[in-house]
């Protein structure tokens, strides 16, 4: 009894004399890693994202109204970001990740300019419409994928009838962490074309390329990844490849020069989750975004239940547990930092929660 009267004592003596100790340090920006090493360093990935899921049928009509308010000029890009609920007022929709929602009028031109930052297109609806990176257009059709890589000077414009929309996706925040973020104006509203529609796709799409081609960037020089392809490959694929219990069957986007990820920070991928499947249990140090392209499924986040259909985006923060399935064939695309963390050594991941 005394004794412990005496420790309590000595305990609260030197506890001030510590935080004596802790405000002069303070004052000469010193501070004591002890008190805080438990959430620097942590035992496993403790995300500020949670599951969520946008419905197509309750974003699509924000979109049209977004037209009424502001022009695509007026706005820079028309875009509704999509805020992952954990970390409003952020932009992001996975720590690392921006994702929105780009619409474009018939008749409209979003103006050229260049950033760091990469971004991915992956289109929604609409046809007709085009985005032209360094000066060649690709039109676009829903289902493709479209990359503009770092640096390159970008516009988007819509000759067709009907609204165009996208969903972008950048690695601005990678960017915004090291401080390595440049943006710039291009002086006129567009870039002038410089190169004929399809070059891109006749130089690097048919894995052939020019006998002296050298890589200009760590960027796929393909920059429309067509959704016809692709759906095609992963057809083909699963009429003979052994599915995957936790993936269905799913590919990467690739670079052809070097058979890397199509782009230096974003991973991108497409899978096909045949009808009835349902995956195993999966996590990743990844958050990842997904869009479901065609039919219908339901994903378990966390215990969570998301059901989805066609243009449904959802997202799964980082090493949350995660399994799908489809109640009809159905088609996701999907992208993430993973690349990133690739390279820097970070990426985990664990099959089945057994
Ligand atoms: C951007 O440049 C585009 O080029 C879309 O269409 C979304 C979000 C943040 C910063 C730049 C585009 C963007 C963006």
């Amino acid at each position: 009894m005394a004794n412990d009267g005496l420790a309590h004592t000595v305990n609260r003596e030197a506890e001030s004399g510590r935080m004596e100790f802790y405000g002069r340090a303070n004052q000469q920006h010193l501070a004591p890693l002890w008190r805080v090493l438990g959430g620097l360093v942590l035992e496993s990935p403790k995300s500020p994202c949670i599951p969520a899921l946008w419905k197509w049928s309750d974003v699509r009509p924000y979109l049209m109204e977004a037209c009424q308010i502001i022009t695509a000029e007026e706005a820079e890009r028309r875009v509704l970001v999509l805020e992952n609920p954990g970390m409003p007022g952020e932009s992001r929709i996975t720590r690392s990740m921006f994702a929105g929602m780009q619409i474009i009028l018939p008749g409209e031109v979003a103006p050229a300019h260049r950033h760091v930052a990469s971004a991915l297109r992956f289109v929604i609806e609409g046809k007709n419409a085009y985005t032209a990176v360094s000066g060649e257009r690709t039109m676009m059709a829903p289902g493709d994928f479209v990359i503009t890589p770092s640096w390159t000077w970008h516009d988007h414009g819509n000759l067709s009838t009907e609204p165009m929309v996208w969903l972008d996706g950048l690695d601005m925040h990678l960017v915004n962490l090291m401080d390595a973020g440049f943006r710039d104006g291009y002086p006129d509203k567009t870039h002038p074309v410089v190169r004929p529609e399809g070059a891109a796709d006749a130089e690097f799409g048919y894995n052939l390329l020019p006998v002296d081609y050298k890589p200009g960037s760590q960027t796929t020089p393909i920059f429309n990844y067509p959704y016809t392809r692709t759906r095609e490959a992963l057809d083909r694929l699963a009429r003979f490849y052994p599915i995957d219990p936790c993936f269905g069957f799913k590919m990467k986007y690739v670079n052809p020069i070097d058979g890397g990820w199509a782009m230096p920070t974003i991973a991108t991928w497409m899978q096909l989750l045949p009808k009835g499947f349902k995956s195993m249990p999966y996590r990743s140090t990844d958050g990842v975004v997904f869009v479901c392209v065609e039919g219908s499924g339901k994903t378990t986040i966390n215990g969570q239940v998301f059901n989805w259909g066609p243009h449904d985006v959802f997202t799964v923060p980082s090493w949350t547990f995660y399994e799908h399935e489809a109640s009809s064939d159905a088609v996701l695309f999907s992208f993430s930092d993973r690349v990133s963390q690739e390279k820097l050594d970070f990426f985990r991941e664990q099959r089945g929660n057994a």
